[in-house]
Order: C-alpha cells, then sequence, then structure tokens
C-alpha cells in the first residue's frame, strides 16, 4: 500500500519574472488520466468525505491554502496544509479525505483514471469494512 507524500515540482523562473511549475508523466507516480479543479468554496465548507477505491491522485493548491486531513486503512490520520504552488500531496487510493479551503483557494487535482462514480465510497462505515 503506498503512502501520502508531498512531491516537489520543478519551477522555472525568479522573481523578477514570476514562476511556472511543471508536472511530467516521467517524474509522477502514475499516469495521469483527468485533471480537474476546485474554487469559490466558501470557508465554512468542508468538502469530501469520502476514499476511492482505486483512484489515485496530486492534489495541488495553486492558489490559497487548503488543508487536507487523511484517514489511511491503518488507521493513520495524517494532516497538510497545501499552501504553495510548486508542491503537492500524492494521496493513494483507499485515504478517506476531507479539505477545508481559504476564500481565495484553486485545488487542482492530477488523477489516475477517469471519472467514475462507483470508484467513490462515499459512506464512512463501507470505507472501514472495505480497509
Ligand atoms: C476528490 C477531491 C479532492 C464529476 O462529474 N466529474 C469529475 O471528474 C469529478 C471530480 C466530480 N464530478 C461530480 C461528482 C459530484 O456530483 O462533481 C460533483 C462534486 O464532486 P465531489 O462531491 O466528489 O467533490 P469533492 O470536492 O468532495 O471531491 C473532489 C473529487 O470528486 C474527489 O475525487 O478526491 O475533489
Amino acid at each position: 500500500m503506498n503512502q501520502p507524500k508531498i512531491i516537489e515540482f520543478p519551477e522555472i523562473g525568479n522573481s523578477m519574472l514570476g514562476y511556472i511549475a511543471v508536472a511530467e508523466n516521467k517524474d509522477l507516480p502514475f499516469e495521469v488520466k483527468r485533471i480537474y479543479w476546485t474554487y469559490f468554496t466558501p470557508e465554512n465548507v468542508e468538502r469530501g468525505g469520502h476514499a476511492h477505491r482505486q483512484l489515485e491522485q496530486i492534489l495541488i493548491a495553486v492558489a490559497g491554502t487548503i488543508r487536507i486531513k487523511l484517514e489511511l486503512p491503518g488507521g493513520e490520520k495524517p494532516e497538510y496544509i497545501l499552501d504553495r504552488p510548486d508542491y503537492g500531496l500524492y494521496v493513494p487510493k483507499m485515504s478517506w479525505r476531507s479539505m477545508k479551503y481559504s476564500h481565495n483557494a484553486v485545488l487542482l487535482c492530477i488523477a489516475s483514471t477517469a471519472f467514475d462514480e462507483d470508484d467513490y465510497i462515499r459512506d464512512y462505515e463501507t470505507f472501514l469494512k472495505e480497509c
């Protein structure tokens, strides 16, 4: 079972010009099949509340600050604060997650599979059972 980890992306540029961060398949832990992003999430809303059976992801706060709480199959509950556009959090399959956003936050998700609602576990008891 893979563990969550922070991935730093190569950054090109300087403070006078600005920066570009780059993600290429050869440097990622899976082949990219989909990219999506979430934005305009009110600060009092907690998103997530689910796990994925097969999907692996890299989550990047390309703007703002995002707090992510995970629960892993072994019971560990690591927490992360993403607040830099040049690094992301690798989230392995079977990780229960919840996310809170600052008002300006944009969460970019690099995903290993196409969208499939059947891949979601949205019931916590089912998550514990399938672990
Ligand atoms: C995740 C976190 C980080 C689609 O129709 N296609 C898509 O590709 C996606 C990602 C979502 N949807 C639909 C499914 C739901 O009806 O969009 C709606 C909102 O999705 P959800 O409630 O899962 O949103 P979040 O912010 O809780 O979770 C999303 C991703 O779905 C999920 O994979 O890990 O961002």
